[in-house]
């Protein structure tokens, strides 16, 4: 069979430019003809040398993923893709992507979602690409892929039904081969060889152990019911919402305390019985962890995993380094410190991380927004976190929130919150950080709040690996003894603009560990409004999401 291109006349459209994880917008945009079609023509102009190679295609299952699915399919045949690996029913999972990838040595990836942001026809979608090494695309080939959209003209398919991608096995489109994959089986099989599953299955098979995984109606149900119930023998029930709908039963697929409140809750209430929660996103590559009436922060929770490596067969052996992103909390950097490893301070996204881990230099990495993962792939990884923090219980029956207060014993606590303000007009979001920047000359040295700002900067970023530079990353305000605030802009939001303020004093003296996080951060928090006039320019009260 011979595969006949159609080449179909196109126009550009504006604002194609990928944000912090791929391109995203609302439904509505993706829904325009020709939209999606230009994007992936432009990723494909961009690559070259795919003729006849694997691509990996799959998504988190919202609303348009099946359609998108079928598009793309047929554009890759015309792109000259020898064979794609989509997983079934157009499902897979962020981390599970990377792990088929790596695993098929294939060319790249297409990964399709837009996270945690809402799903369903008035929701968002998205789309991004992964190169060979199972990791994000880097920040010069998605400036390639914009600036191709800006001049596309045509863009190329061929003639071909619909795949039926409810059975396993192989199909063709023209000279390609379309093999439909168990979505799971891959990445149930790379975790299995990272920790000790007789152990966690003990844990799990506990009487006085009862744990809540919630999948939000998002990807992770079926990986959870795979590995939790099914391989590790966790009791019919211990996955919750886990049958992914295209929008998410209504919700934000994000785990935070806003929107998996009923976990929080749940772990809140001693009749409820449960001694662990864990929840993950959309595309599940974030992962929340809570222990009894105690959520553990996803910074301490990178710290909590370094320190406790050595309990983990796949990390038995010691880390290479770690890495954090610039507004995660500096927990992790006393944990290298005292292990005696490099640690790495990133710009915001998980394409910085890649390069470190390809070159060996960091094992862990992880940021704030609840995204930890390791070397086993190349993106964030929600179910290893999980699995990771079960390894850690069942090795030192030790409740989870002991675990982290025994951590602040040893390495002081660092105090940390995200202030979230949705939904700004961006002119307004834009000049709140113009004005920062204008002032960042005269900050250091400063009086603000009643405390001494020791130095001020825009963080920019080279990488140690290949020499690239990124700049504008974040407005960095540091104090004496620690304590940091730092504001930037959202990139993965659809609509106006979202401020984030991440704030963060450590402190060092175990009696002072247990005053709540706000209180703790007051200061901060009033110093972070007068600096930036956040409720003189944004008009808001306060912020949206405090995670
Ligand atoms: C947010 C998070 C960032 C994360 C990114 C993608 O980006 O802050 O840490 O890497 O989402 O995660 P931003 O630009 O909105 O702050 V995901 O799970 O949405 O792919
Ligand atoms: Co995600």
């Amino acid at each position: 069979m011979t595969t006949n291109v159609i080449s179909v006349p196109s126009a550009p459209f504006s604002g194609q430019k990928p944000g912090t994880s791929g391109l995203r917008k609302k439904v509505s945009v993706f829904q325009q003809a020709h939209y999606l079609e230009n994007f992936v023509q432009a990723i494909f102009d961009t690559l070259s040398g795919q003729q006849g190679k694997t691509l990996v295609l799959g998504g988190d299952g919202r609303y348009h993923n099946d359609v998108a699915i079928q598009v793309i399919l047929r554009m890759a045949a015309a792109a000259g893709f020898g064979r794609v690996l989509v997983g079934r029913q157009g499902i897979l999972s962020t981390p599970a992507a990377s792990a088929v990838i790596r695993k098929w040595q294939a060319f790249g990836g297409i990964i399709l979602s837009a996270s945690h942001n809402e799903g369903g026809p008035h929701g968002d979608f998205g789309i991004k690409y992964n190169l060979s090494n199972g990791g994000p695309a880097n920040e010069s080939f998605t400036d390639a892929v914009y600036r191709r959209t800006q001049e596309i003209t045509v863009y190329h398919t061929v003639d071909a039904p619909a795949v039926d991608l409810g059975r396993l096995g192989d199909v063709s489109i023209g000279d390609m081969v379309v093999s439909v994959i168990d979505p799971v089986a891959d990445y149930a099989e790379l975790l299995e060889s990272l920790f000790d599953f007789e152990r966690i299955a003990g844990l799990l098979a506990r009487p006085d152990f009862r744990m809540r995984f919630d999948a939000m109606h998002a990807v992770t149900g079926p990986y959870a019911h795979a590995i939790l119930e099914q391989r590790l023998g966790a009791p019919p029930g211990t996955v919750v919402n886990g049958i992914p709908l295209p929008d998410f039963a209504g919700g934000h697929p994000d785990p935070n305390p806003v929107w998996a409140a009923d976990l929080v809750g749940a772990l809140a209430d001693p009749s409820s019985g449960l001694s662990f929660g864990a929840a993950s996103d959309g595309d599940g590559d974030r992962n929340m962890i809570v222990g009894r009436n105690f959520v553990v922060s996803p910074s301490d929770s990178l710290a909590v995993l370094a320190a406790n490596h050595a309990l983990i067969p796949a990390y038995a052996g010691g880390l290479a380094g770690v890495a954090r992103s610039m507004p995660t909390s500096c927990a992790v950097d006393r944990v290298a410190q005292a292990l005696g490893i490099a640690c790495f301070e990133t710009p915001t996204g998980w394409k910085y991380f890649g390069s470190l881990l390809d070159a060996g230099k960091a094992t862990l990495c992880g940021e704030e927004s609840s995204g930890t993962g390791s070397n086993h792939v190349r993106e964030k990884d929600g179910l290893w976190a999980v699995l990771y923090w079960l390894n850690i219980l069942a090795v030192r029956d030790t409740p989870a929130d002991v675990i982290v207060r025994e951590h602040w014993q040893r390495f002081g606590r660092n105090v940390y919150s995200r202030h979230d303000y949705e939904g700004i007009e961006t002119e307004k979001a834009d000049r709140l950080m113009e004005a920062l920047r204008a002032r960042l000359p005269e900050l250091p040295g400063a009086l603000c709040a009643g405390q001494r700002i020791s130095a001020a900067d825009d963080f920019a970023y080279t990488d140690p690996v290949d020499g690239s530079r990124s700049g504008r990353q974040g407005i960095r305000i540091l104090l004496e003894g620690g304590s940091r605030v730092v504001f930037r802009l959202s990139g993965t939001g659809t609509e106006g603009a979202t401020l984030r303020v991440y704030l963060e004093r450590f402190v060092a003296d175990p009696s002072q560990h247990e005053i709540p996080t706000q209180e703790a951060l007051a200061p901060l928090i009033a110093l972070a409004d007068e600096v930036a006039q956040i409720k003189a320019i944004t008009g808001k009260a306060g912020p949206n999401v405090i995670s």
